[in-house]
């Protein structure tokens, strides 16, 4: 099976736990984004009472056009499950997150969550962090100032860009990558890239997630 065929795999298995009545957090990519369409499905089928909390405009625009009840974070006291995808996660369940662009809303939407769940093909299962770059979401202003003290940190820091122009997030925000190739310390690093002024949020994810389920070709595995 390719990519995409282990993608809608684990993003159909995923909406099987998803209970009536439950305040559900919708992650963003597009390994979420088959979960979406199978998630309203169901609830057309099954006539569900599900509020969502989605974690980016892409998100929320597929989910209303599927007919769900869509709130912001704001309007809800605490999301149950939280199912969302990651670019990597590491063996001790560690992970990166953003190369959609959406790390901030779904850091946000993560800790305000009772469980969190990933749901992955195989291809982002990893030995060590570091090898997919690592999103930072930081403020437009200065932030030529923070990608020098990046650089001079050795951190190998690059905007993203898309046809000559800065790729927002739906903050309007900047995204510096960090190809950092390794990651020996993700703790230490996520400490010092939370003390540097001007960058919004970092994409290491650590120790957030509850229950992990992977796409693989021997089918769907749940390995936390
Ligand atoms: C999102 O899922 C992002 O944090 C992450 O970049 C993305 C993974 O993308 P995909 O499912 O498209 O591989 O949560």
């Amino acid at each position: 099976m390719d990519q995409n065929a282990l993608k809608q795999m684990v993003g159909q298995e995923a909406v099987k736990y998803v209970e009536d009545g439950m305040i559900v957090g919708l992650g963003s990519g597009s390994t979420v984004q088959y979960m979406v369409d199978a998630l309203g499905k169901r609830v057309q089928e099954e006539q569900m009472d599900i509020v969502c909390v989605a974690t980016s405009n892409k998100t929320e625009d597929q989910a209303r056009a599927l007919g769900m009840t869509v709130k912001s974070i704001d309007e809800v006291d605490q999301i149950d499950l939280t199912i969302d995808g990651a670019d990597e996660i590491s063996k001790d369940f560690n992970g990166i997150k953003g190369g959609g662009a959406a790390h901030l809303w779904e850091k946000i939407v993560a800790i305000n969550s009772r469980r969190n769940m990933w749901i992955v093909d195989e291809s982002k299962m990893v030995d060590q962090l570091g090898a997919f770059p690592l999103p930072l979401e930081v403020i437009p202003f200065g932030s030529s100032h923070v990608f020098e003290k990046l650089e001079q940190l050795g951190f190998h820091p690059e905007f993203r860009m898309r046809d000559g122009k800065h790729v927002l997030t739906d903050s309007k925000n900047y995204l510096i990558d960090l190809h950092l190739g390794k990651i020996d310390h993700p703790e230490t690093l996520a400490k010092q890239l939370d003390s540097m002024v001007g960058v919004v949020e970092h994409g290491l994810f650590l120790g957030i997630v509850d229950l992990v389920i992977v796409g693989t070709q021997h089918g769907v595995k749940t390995v936390k």
